[in-house]
């Protein structure tokens, strides 16, 4: 499910380089200390046009700027810069849609805790991926459990910053699931909220609302949860952001997880309570989404890079 397909090149520090070579040394300060902040984006090709296209590249380059900031990284590349190298590596690797994953960390150099002199390694990388959670998970949902690991404070690792570190966290609570026999993890906060999944956010329907727990609750500021939120106005579906409990997961009419990897992927069953096939919201939302990514509408033109 999660293997990499190489490719031929890799972005490394402005240059191109091949696959094989974009490697790091094994005392580089980000491994020993999760010192690193990333993203993940995709790249959709339009079945119809053949056409290519980014999906809110600026959005996730600006988010990618703002992890550093708080991590206190200065990344050496402006975010248009980094726009364009993603448009050059796509290209070079001829890839008509492919999962992007660039990551800025703190390379070769010193060894203490501290970072000061360590220089900021940044590369970008991007490979064919389908379906995160599965190959019939965006059609048929998947199982999810609620995990014994609460979710990191935001007073330990802030949410705002998609660190490398905050997946060690995520790591627990998948492997987690996966003993369990679920196929993702949902966290709850430290005060027993429900959070986001390990690498998703989270959104439920009851009664034909849309809900979700807002940002305040200590998840990532997702951009597919943005999007998601965005379409569910278009569409006149109401939505609200609110705190949510363990119960309200088990007794809603729909749940589905949203993330660049996951895209909208719904979830049939909550700790072995059955929430049911994929319901109309969630395939309707699900259904604009890829139009959008796809560019059928020329209304969120500004969402797309073409490649
Ligand atoms: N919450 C967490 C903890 C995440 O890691 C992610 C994205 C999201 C929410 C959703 O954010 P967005 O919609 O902006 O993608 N996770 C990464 C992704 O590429 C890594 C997953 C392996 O989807």
């Amino acid at each position: 499910m999660a293997d990499i397909t190489e490719v031929e090149f890799i972005w490394k520090n402005g240059e191109l380089v091949p696959w094989a070579e974009a490697t790091t040394h094994v005392l580089s300060h980000s491994l020993h200390y999760g010192s690193g902040v990333f993203e993940g984006i995709r790249c959709y090709k339009d079945p119809d046009s053949d056409k290519s296209f980014v999906f809110r590249l600026r959005d996730h380059m600006e988010r990618l700027h703002r992890s550093a900031k708080i991590a206190s990284i200065e990344i050496p590349y402006t975010v248009d810069e980094l726009m364009e190298a993603t448009v050059e590596t796509i290209r070079a690797n001829h890839l008509p849609s492919c999962y992007i994953r660039p990551l800025v960390y703190r390379g070769y150099g010193v060894m203490g805790v501290d970072p000061t002199g360590a220089p900021t390694d940044v590369i970008i990388a991007c490979w064919p991926w389908d379906a995160y959670l599965g190959p019939d998970a965006l059609e048929n949902g998947i199982s999810a459990g609620v995990s014994s690991w609460r979710q990191r404070s935001i007073n330990a690792i802030p949410p705002a910053v998609k660190a490398t570190a905050a997946y060690f966290n995520s790591l627990m609570a998948k492997l987690e699931a996966k003993e369990h026999g679920y196929g993702e993890a949902i966290m709850l906060n430290e005060e027993g909220r429900v959070c986001e999944g390990t690498g998703e956010n989270l959104f439920v329907v009851r009664d034909g609302i849309l809900s979700t727990p807002p940002l305040s609750d200590g998840l990532l500021e997702g951009i597919t949860r943005d999007s998601v939120l965005v379409v569910a106005d278009e569409l006149d579906i109401p939505c609200v952001e609110e705190s949510l409990t363990r119960s309200d997961l088990y007794i809603a009419d729909e749940v589905f997880f949203t993330g660049s990897a996951a895209e909208l992927t719904p979830v049939g069953s909550i700790d072995g309570r059955v929430i049911g096939k994929p319901g109309p919201i969630t395939k309707q939302l699900q259904d604009r989404f890829f139009q959008i990514a796809y560019g059928h509408d020329e209304e969120y033109a500004d969402w797309l890079t073409e490649i």
